[in-house]
């Protein structure tokens, strides 16, 4: 058994509790509260400034309130989740005790006298908040223990960046009675029909092309590029370029490439700040995916950077 839990913040788990998560808050921060405010009783969940997609699914599967707004004084013990600084999951209420429960690999700096439990080799929040349950022995329901492995499931990729830990809690949550097809069911089904459609869209009209040994796919839609863009890497591309206009003459361009061909050195930040040299417009991202905003017509933009990607690609060793 861990000992996470000194007698201080023992004794602040027993005050009234503000369960505060990050904004937007994802699957992993969500499923941490719930399952918290599960087995504490006098606890609150707040979510300051919105909540995921898949988050929302998460709280609608456990039917739980979610308070949008964090009071200005909260009389008794908040505790902060899956936020490694204040400013993700703030504003602070006025409050004597603050717990910071965390996996992020920076922790950011707390008022004085907060406790913070930050645990950077755990693959997620879920895992820490398992085991401080563990510790008060306090009881989950296989309904919570299924939530928590969400948040594992989502933080570390469907385990793709798990260790060994991760395996180890995820087995002591089956055990708790989590039931990992319902994981599944949870967060892979329903996705909305017109998110459907646009990616059978971007499959319809995607064109490819082989250079080498690598194949660079593109295609355009209307929305949702940058998950078109993704699942034509799942499709067999090792780049996919995904763009969609609107009436006004901006632009995007979504681009992914398969770790693959960014092993090799390929890398697609390089590749749109040379669009933004020609057409203006702003990129970012990471040598795996990247977006580019900007004027312009999309088709022309997307060729511009699939001769871009050619270039690279016969530059690579
Ligand atoms: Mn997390």
């Amino acid at each position: 058994m861990t000992n996470l839990l000194n007698d201080k913040v023992k004794a602040n788990l027993k005050d009234k509790l503000l369960l505060l998560v990050h904004h937007h808050a994802d699957v992993d921060a969500i499923s941490s509260a719930v399952a918290l405010n599960s087995v504490l009783e006098n606890s609150t969940i707040c979510a300051s400034d919105g909540i995921s997609s898949h988050g929302q699914k998460i709280a609608s599967v456990a039917n739980c309130e979610i308070m949008e707004k964090p009071p200005r004084k909260w009389d008794g013990t908040v505790i902060a989740l899956d936020s490694p600084n204040p400013e993700h999951c703030g504003p602070l209420p006025d409050t004597n005790n603050i717990v910071v429960i965390d996996h992020h690999t920076r922790m950011g700096k707390w008022p004085e006298g907060t406790e913070i439990i930050h645990l950077p080799q755990k693959t997620s929040t879920a895992e820490i908040v398992f085991e401080i349950i563990e510790e008060l022995e306090l009881k989950l329901t296989n309904e919570y223990a299924t939530i928590l492995m969400c948040g594992i499931y989502t933080d570390t990729g469907q385990f793709r960046h798990a260790n060994g830990e991760t395996f180890n809690i995820a087995s002591e949550l089956c055990n708790t009675g989590a039931d990992p097809q319902d994981v599944i069911n949870i967060l892979d089904s329903e996705r909305p029909l017109i998110q459907k459609t646009t990616f059978l869209k971007a499959a319809q009209r995607m064109k490819w092309m082989q250079e080498g040994k690598w194949i660079i796919a593109n295609s355009v839609v209307n929305s949702f590029e940058s998950g078109s863009a993704r699942l034509m890497i799942v499709l067999g591309a090792d780049i996919a370029l995904v763009a969609s206009e609107n009436k006004k003459g901006e632009m995007r361009l979504s681009t992914r490439a398969s770790n693959r061909i960014v092993s090799k050195g390929f890398n697609l930040t390089t590749i749109l700040e040379e669009i933004t040299e020609i057409n203006g417009g702003s990129s970012g991202g990471h040598p795996g995916a990247a977006g580019y905003n900007g004027k312009g017509d999309s088709e022309a933009i997307t060729e511009m950077a699939k001769q871009k990607c050619i270039l690279a690609i016969k530059q690579l060793t």
